[in-house]
């Protein structure tokens, strides 16, 4: 008898009386064993095969790639996942793992049709252990960010990293692409909160380095290996995180800015003041606040008219004296007066913080539904910003007329979101047909600037060509050598980096 796992609720019966579904059929005899062994191991749900029920696996969050995979396997646990990819190591089938399924570059979708299983951590998704003295969180990789963050408050402390998607990203995803965020300026990316690790390797084998040290030279630093890998060297299934102190004081505000010029000025000016304080600094340009305006339900502008450029600050501090509110008051009002700011309203609640970040944090999706876009997540030294953002301009209005660029970001560290969206009332197909040639235009004036292609949304599958391009041949063959090391038959997330 085929083990539960593999029925669904539509199924029928082949001519031997087996439980059956007609596309199924599809599968080869090595697929077929292999899905009966994953099922036998995994239990009751850890294998899903019925297509309505993978769908979701399939497709990135952009909707831009559509693979499915022949079975989605949900292991409960560490040995699941070991035994999982034994099995898939052994049929030589290849599996892609997935958390929150937020990437931007379609980092964990299958890369062909019909040819992959996709590896779901979400049922891992215990908070393993909290230690608020020793600032630090065990949390298995299905845990989202927002219930991990949530946890971490609950024990008095900051688990400080902050994405749009955090209510559906899972650890394990961040971890493995290295996600950035809002705090980045003040705490690093997820690989600088990593001080710990449990991965389970391409051919089954357990690494457990779930300690939790802030001092540990011992070797290679595997932790940082497997953090921004993609998912290609293996699976992260639990990790330990630092955490910070809850800050006892926030102040957050929204600023109207003249230039871009004047937002960097306005960063110098809080970093000077107290940088330990600045938490966040993200800008939002004047045409990204105009998607937000025209496709975020219930949009107010925090502020009395509109501007070319906003800023969206936040300063917090453990300190029990010295008010911040003065602070952000004494720095705002002297930018006032130089002309760096043009307007500027400082929260006076949660509610309030809440609705400012809620602007903020609803510009993925604002862009999404506006059309057909090109992303370019790029970085540069943050003296270059202005540049970069002049001649993007420029290159978009001469090489792709009607294009809007859609800038907002992560200002302080160098990294925009420099997306390009398609001319309103265009055609999205035509616009998205022609998204490399504009990413390699963006990307030339990116390399120009000593920046990056791919500041934190990592490489996927979006960014491969790229990837070949615009890295060194050197650096390439390290990776590879590295990939053919852990993984030699190249069957962890297939598709992505290379
Ligand atoms: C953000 O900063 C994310 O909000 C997504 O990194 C950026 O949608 C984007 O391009
Ligand atoms: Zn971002």
């Amino acid at each position: 008898m085929w083990p539960q796992a593999r029925c669904s609720q539509t199924e029928q019966h082949d001519q031997h009386g087996l439980p059956w579904l007609g596309w199924h059929r599809r599968y080869s005899r090595l697929m077929i064993n292999l899905l009966d062994h994953l099922a036998a191991a995994l239990g009751p749900g850890g294998v899903i095969i019925a297509p309505e029920d993978i769908a979701p696996f399939g497709t990135d969050w952009r909707g831009l790639v559509s693979n499915m995979p022949r079975a989605v396997l949900r292991p409960r646990d560490t040995a699941g996942v070991a035994a999982a990819l034994r099995l898939c190591a052994a049929a030589g089938v290849p599996v892609v793992p997935q958390g929150g399924n937020t990437s931007m570059v379609a980092g964990a979708v299958p890369s062909r049709d019909g040819a992959e299983l996709v590896l779901s951590l979400s049922r891992m998704n215990a908070v393993r252990a909290i230690d608020a003295a020793g600032l630090t969180m065990e949390v298995e990789a299905g845990v989202t960010l927002r219930a991990a963050q949530d946890a971490a408050r609950d024990a008095g402390a900051l688990l400080p990293l902050s994405i749009g998607s955090e209510g559906s990203a899972q650890i394990g995803g961040v971890i493995s692409t290295n996600a950035g965020g809002n705090n980045t300026l003040r705490f690093g990316n997820a690989r600088d909160l990593v001080l710990g690790l449990e991965v389970v390797l391409a051919d089954g084998t357990i690494w457990n380095g779930l300690r939790r040290l802030r001092k540990d030279n011992t070797g290679y630093a595997l932790r940082q290996l497997f953090a921004g890998a993609e998912g290609t060297l293996g699976i992260v299934t639990a990790a330990v995180l630092r955490l910070a102190r809850a800050p006892r004081q926030r102040q957050t505000c929204f600023c109207a800015i003249p230039s871009v010029e004047a937002a960097l000025d306005l960063f110098a000016r809080f970093r000077d003041e107290d940088e330990a304080a600045l938490y966040a600094f993200e800008y939002i340009s004047g045409a990204a606040m105009a998607v937000n305006q025209s496709y975020m339900p219930d949009f107010r502008l925090p502020l009395e008219t509109a501007s070319p450029h906003y800023v969206l600050l936040e300063l917090a501090t453990t300190r029990r004296r010295d008010p911040l509110r003065e602070t952000m008051e004494a720095v705002l009002a002297d930018a006032l007066e130089a002309g760096v700011i043009t307007d500027a309203a400082i929260a006076e609640s949660e509610a309030q913080r809440a609705a400012f970040w809620a602007i903020r944090e609803h510009l993925s999706e604002s862009q999404r539904r506006a059309g057909a876009s090109v992303k370019n997540d790029v970085s540069v030294p943050v003296a270059a910003v202005p540049s970069l953002l002049a001649r993007a301009a420029a290159m978009l209005g001469a090489r792709h007329p009607g294009a809007r660029m859609v800038a907002f970001g992560h200002i302080g560290d160098g990294n925009i979101h420099l997306n390009a969206l398609q001319p309103e009332d265009g055609d999205a197909a035509a616009f998205a047909a022609r998204g490399e040639d504009l990413m390699e235009d963006v990307n030339a004036i990116v390399m120009e600037l000593g920046g990056s292609f791919s500041a934190e949304h990592g490489i996927g599958q979006i960014k491969t060509h790229a990837f070949g391009q615009l890295r060194s041949a050197a650096e390439r063959e390290i990776m590879h050598r590295i990939r053919a090391a852990l993984d030699p038959a190249a069957t962890l997330n297939p598709g992505k980096l290379f």
